[in-house]
Order: C-alpha cells, then structure tokens, then sequence
C-alpha cells in the first residue's frame, strides 16, 4: 500500500470545500499552497442534466469510452500512477425532464453520480467527501477489493460523518460493468437518487468482451415524488411514481443515437425495488455481461427482452442493422408512465353521458377520464400543478407518443458519422414503409363453427357471460 496523502489536515479540507462552492479560479485567488492543493484533486461538478460526450482518457491505458446517458464521465488525476477521483456527496437539484425538478441527493452535483471509468489492472483512490446532513458511505458493487474498501457502513469501515473526506483505494481486477451505492441508511439514500456507474475496460482484447462502436451506461431508478412537490417520499416501499433511467423520465431522456451497422452495448443496473424487463424493438441482442463479468459465449441465447432484477446489471449487445426510429423501454406498462394519482377506477366503457353536467353543478372542475382509454390524457389540457409532466406524454412525428418514465428511442442511421452522438432528427421513413389506414371494403370476420367462433362445440350449452376488466383500485407493487 503506497503512503496516503494527509487529507485529515483542516487546511485541506478547507481547500477542499474553497473548491466545491468557489471553482477553481476562487481557489487560486485564495492563494493556497500548492502542497494542499496536490493533496486532494478537484471535485469536479456538474450542473446540466443533458448527455456528456465520452471523455477520452488523456492518462492511463487508453479504451473506449462510455457514454452515459443524461450524464457523464467523472475526470481524474494520475498521481504517481494512481487514478485519483473526488466524489461529493451532496443535495442536488436534477432535472428530470422540461419543467419538472426533483430535490435529490447525489454526487458533484447530480443524480446518479458521474460514471467512473478505468482499466483493469489501474489502482484507483477515490476521495468521498460528506455534505450530506448525515452519515454516509460508498459500495463498490460488485468489485473484488480488499474487505475494508468494500464500503459497509459499520460492518468494514466507520460511517463517513457530514464534513468528512474517506479515501478509498483498490485495484480495479476484473473487467465489466459495476456501480456505486451508500450502504450507510440506504432506506432513504438510494431513494434520494445516490448512485452511480463504474465501468472497468479490458487492459487488452479479450476473448468475451467485443470491441464496440457505441457503448452506452444507465441506472434505473424510481421516486415516489407527489405531483406539485419536488422531495421523493422515503417511506415508499412499493407505490412509486416516477420510473427513471439515471433519475429522467421520458420524455427527458436523450436518445441513444448509432450509425447503422455499428456494434452496440448497452449497460443497465438496477438500484430500484422491483424488476425491470428491458425491451428493444427492430434488433435481438445478447446479454454479453452481468455483475459477475462476462457471459461464455455458449451461454449467450437471442432475445429482445431482457430482466433485470434487483440489485442487477446487465450488459447486453447487438449490431444496429435496421434503420429506424426503435423504441427501447421497460416492458411493464406502469414503468412507462409518470407520476398521477392512482386511486382511479377503469372507466372504459362506463356511459358518462350526461354525468359531468351534473357533478359540474357540484365540483366545476370535474372531468370524466378514460371513457375510451387513458390515451386522450396524452393530448388532454388538464391544470397541472407547478413542478410536474403529465403521467403520458411526447410528441412524436405522428402525433403524441403516451409515454413516460422508462422510455427511450434507438436511432439508427445510415449517415450518422462514427463517434457522433446528435441527435439526427425523427426517422424519415421510405416511401410505402409506414401502417396506412385501410379505406377498401371490410369482409365479415371467417368462424371456425356456428358455435360463436368456438373449434369445438361446448359439451353443455350454458348462458353466455361477459366480463369487465378492472384494474385493483389499490395500484400497489406496480
Ligand atoms: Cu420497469
């Protein structure tokens, strides 16, 4: 173990929060001594909520960055060969999409903190400074480490107490896909939005980890956060209401932008208290990573969904070959909405005729919804309250897209230049390749038998029933 830099001096941490409240330009005006200045690198911060450009490595063994979606790559310091990061643990404000703030804690800024890149084989010191208003800690989920850098509040180290600056320092063994987490009251600081990415790339080819064109990261996560408010509910244990990749929601989150042809990872890890199946159209990918490391490739099967449970990452890849415009989201159809009330019946096929006029008299306001379904919301000019989206919404180029939460798009095309990552635009679709309305004649619907469409005639004829589906009005655990 090299020697550690005195970080425990008060003049230090002092330099050190000059750093995070003034920038760097206050510090140097605070004329501080170089000596405290080299002993703990800049925390960098930052404040737009919108996808950073992979960060190139300018030390170190050179790889191929990552581009973390609706976030960025955390700068570091070589200092005598060690990759030297400063996390801030802090109360942030995030922007989860246009017009809706969130009050969360994070990290240099933002929720999910910055994604931390490095090779295998590179040792790594991370300074965690606390601006929380109480104890917290960093788990390097799913790192090999030395026991008493894995993080665990109480269990492997003290808590970090608000003011203070722990180092941590390991070897980054093995390569993969890997995030960071509090384990010191987690209850409320995962709910808060603390996490982060980390990323270890091969130090050279390896035989299960493919060279890719575009590797993009993200975390989900889910708030209960009450329309009109800005601070997530801690307690909530099952009922949230905002689904999120790297604390956005749709349609906030940027789109994943490939050149068609190109080889695509995407990396999803999940800090939320429910399953996610992740679903991509147009493509089938393999799952080439877990937390564990690399799949064998005769492990590897096609699919167009993958799980991911609690506590999971996944790694998953596929050649964009199809030019388009690909919806990529969680496949639970309560993940794709934002935050409303719950507590409301299915009305669809309920008469209302006549029904608003008369609760008008009673509550102006009063509106009927999801008469024919819940999708006029998307369009509706409901009264919002400030700081909220609507539970459905996004306008796409046929009209509105009744999304929320978890929901993203694949962009793929032909003309998209290799490292670029604008956004090219809505997909312009050849002539005779969209769905039409169909104006001809309709026949009547073909039957197997006489028997009401049945292959098989009934063994006893019985009175016919018909059911109503009705959601549980109790909307838990969704
Ligand atoms: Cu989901």
């Amino acid at each position: 173990m090299p020697a550690r830099p005195a970080i425990e001096s008060p003049t230090i941490m002092e330099v050190s929060r000059r750093h995070l409240f003034l920038g760097a330009s206050a510090v140097a005006a605070a004329s501080v001594s170089r000596v405290a200045l080299a002993a703990i690198p800049e925390a960098v911060q930052q404040s737009s909520a919108a996808t950073a450009a992979p960060l190139l490595p300018g030390t170190g063994r050179p790889y191929n960055p990552v581009v973390t979606l609706n976030g960025w790559t955390l700068p570091w310091r070589m200092r005598e060969g060690v990759k030297e990061f400063h996390l801030v643990a802090e109360p942030v404000v995030r922007e989860m999409c246009e017009g809706f703030k969130a009050h969360l804690w994070g990290y240099n800024g933002q929720s999910p903190g910055p994604t931390i890149e490095v090779v295998e084989g590179d040792r790594v010191r991370i300074y965690v400074t606390n601006k929380l208003p109480e104890v917290t800690s960093v788990h390097w989920h799913g790192q090999r480490l030395p026991n008493g850098m894995d993080g665990v509040s109480g269990l492997t180290q003290p808590s970090i107490q608000p003011g203070q600056t722990f180092v941590y320092e390991f070897v980054a063994r093995r390569p993969g896909t890997f995030m960071y987490h509090p384990h010191a009251d987690e209850m409320t600081q995962m709910a808060m939005g603390m996490m982060g990415f980390w990323v270890t790339h091969p130090k050279q080819r390896h035989p299960l980890i493919a060279e890719v064109q575009r590797d993009f990261c993200f975390l989900l996560g889910s708030y209960d956060i009450e329309p009109g408010s800005a601070t997530p509910k801690t307690m909530t244990m099952s009922d949230f209401n905002l689904w999120t990749w790297n604390s956005r929601i749709f349609p906030g989150i940027d789109s994943l932008n490939v050149r068609q042809g190109d080889r695509v990872r995407i990396r999803v890890g999940n800090l939320t208290m429910t399953n996610h199946p992740i679903h991509l159209h147009g493509h089938e990918f393999e799952v080439t990573g877990t937390d564990g490391g690399p799949v064998p490739k005769a492990a590897r099967w096609p699919e167009v969904t993958t799980d991911v449970a609690v506590g999971q990452m996944r790694q998953v890849e596929f050649i964009a070959d199809e030019a388009g415009d690909w919806a990529f989201h969680c496949h639970k159809s309560h993940h794709t909405m934002n935050a409303m009330g719950h507590e409301v019946e299915t009305l669809i096929g309920v008469d209302h005729t006549g029904l608003a006029k008369k609760i008008n008299r009673l509550i102006p306001d009063y509106m009927v919804m999801g008469e024919r379904g819940m999708a006029d919301m998307g369009e509706m000019e409901m009264p919002l309250p400030d700081n909220t989206i609507p539970m459905m919404t996004g306008q796409g180029p046929f009209g509105g897209v009744e999304m929320g939460g978890m929901f993203s798009i694949l962009k793929v095309r032909k003309n998209q230049k290799a490292g670029d990552y604008s956004d090219p635009g809505w997909y312009q679709h050849p002539k005779g390749e969209v769905a039409f309305e169909w104006t001809g004649a309709l026949p009547e619907p073909a039957r197997f038998a006489a028997e009401g469409g049945q292959s098989m005639p009934r063994q006893k004829p019985g009175p016919s029933a018909e059911v109503k589906v009705r959601k549980p009005s109790g909307h838990s655990g969704h």
